[in-house]
């Protein structure tokens, strides 16, 4: 088989890309480990920026997201007897967007299979060959069968551990792990606010998300190695309530239907292009999700990339030449926010590291420079 540009993986970077490579006229396979169905459930990210909105509304697709996705003008930054409303549409007129992502890459999935364009799913063995000449993928489909696909280019959009980045030869690497853990918690309860809530707190940091007016989506600072046993349902509700509670306000508590232990890290690898290979997403960074930048990020990398191989498709270089460098400069940009809003909100070090936590806090919330410093890196830089 052949192809214009083979993809591999298939969440929300994969199926974006080829979505809008569609568009331009470029046909794309997009190979995938796992089952639709497992991509699907795939619990994650919560919050579109305004420029991720204005894309997929751009690309089509947001019949969906205009009804149900829900539009927040800002977040509430908290600490013990303190809940402050940070309002991005008053500081910068942009807002942001509650949609899971599992909302999102159900959309595109559909999009995909109206476009009949072709997808393998349960891939297994994918391996990437001679990716600075003629570049093909291999891989063993559902039914057991061997395949080869050859094409112009491969993008990797494999996530953190697939295999694409390692097709990089001695790539720079830039890692950070934080020594502390979330504990997420999807909840069958309506949300207990109309927007959501960062906590700092000295038990550790909390925060209320939601996914829709039924469904809440809490976190809760934890130990990297924190056994998920350890925490009950009742454990969690008192601790959601000890951490998040303010004077005059309830937390509404309903059956939990998911929890976990997510791992936090920081990770950037460089360059993001070799040869006829480009990586997008998570297979070239990790933020922490403090700052709601992975999907945005990933998002952001193949809007620019569709753009770059369109235009090499008709004979300018220009932009793929430009991709690592171009996509660098915001990935370095969110890197910084995630770990600065990481840093700021979870407790870590001792006394000091609490004062200085509750002095930039203060600070955020009094000074409109430094709001604005918050709500434009929030609501996200234009793509
Ligand atoms: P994804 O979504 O990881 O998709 C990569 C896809 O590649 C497939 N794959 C392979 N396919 C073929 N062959 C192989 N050998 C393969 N190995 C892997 C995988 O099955 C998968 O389908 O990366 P992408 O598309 O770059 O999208 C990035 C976002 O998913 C990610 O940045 C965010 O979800 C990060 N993230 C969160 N971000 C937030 O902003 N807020 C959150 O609350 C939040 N929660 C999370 C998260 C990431 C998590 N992971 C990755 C551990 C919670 C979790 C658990
Ligand atoms: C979520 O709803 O899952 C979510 C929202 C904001 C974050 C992280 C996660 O910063």
């Amino acid at each position: 088989m052949r192809t214009q540009v083979v993809i591999v993986g298939a969440g929300p970077a994969g199926l974006l890309l080829s979505h809008l490579l569609g568009l331009d006229g470029i046909d794309s396979v997009l190979v995938e480990r796992q089952t639709a169905e497992y991509v699907q459930a795939r619990i994650r990210a919560g919050i579109l920026e305004a420029g991720t909105v204005e894309l997929l509304r751009d690309a089509g697709l947001g019949a969906r997201l205009d009804v149900e996705g829900m539009e927040h003008r800002g977040i509430h930054l908290q600490w013990p007897e303190h809940r402050h409303h940070v309002d991005f549409a008053d500081l910068i007129g942009r807002s942001v967007t509650v949609y899971g992502q599992t909302e999102v890459t159900k959309d595109l999935m559909a999009a995909r299979e109206k476009a009949g364009r072709p997808a393998y799913y349960s891939a297994d063995g994918v391996t990437l060959h001679d990716v600075t000449g003629k570049p093909s993928v291999t891989f063993v489909d559902s039914d057991g069968k061997a395949r080869r696909i050859d094409a112009d280019v491969v993008v990797g959009c494999d996530g953190f551990h697939g295999p694409s980045r390692a097709s990089i030869p001695d790539p720079q690497v830039w890692e950070r792990t934080y020594p502390f853990a979330w504990l997420g918690v999807l909840a069958d309860v309506a949300p207990s606010t109309d927007e959501l809530i960062y906590a700092w707190h000295p038990d550790g940091f909390a925060m209320h998300s939601m996914r829709s007016p039924r469904v809440s989506r809490f976190y809760l600072q934890v130990a990297p190695d924190e056994d998920i046993a350890a925490w009950s349902d009742d454990r969690i509700w008192a601790a959601l309530s000890e951490r998040l509670g303010v004077p005059g306000w309830t937390l509404e508590t309903g059956p939990i239907t998911e929890k976990s232990v997510l791992p936090m890290r920081s990770f950037v690898a460089t360059p993001m292009r070799h040869g006829n290979l480009y990586l997008a997403g998570d297979a070239a960074h990790i933020v922490p999700p403090t700052g709601a930048k992975g999907l945005n990020l990933a998002v952001a990398d193949v809007a620019l990339l569709a753009r770059a191989l369109t235009a090499a498709v008709r004979g300018d270089d220009r932009l793929v030449d430009a991709y690592s460098e171009t996509a660098l400069r915001r990935v370095w940009r969110c890197t910084h926010f995630s770990w600065w809003m990481t840093s700021m909100l979870h407790r870590h070090g001792d006394d000091f590291d609490a004062r200085l936590q509750l002095a930039q806090l203060q600070r955020t919330v009094t000074s409109e420079a430094a709001a604005k410093e918050l709500a434009e890196n929030y609501a996200g830089l234009p793509l």
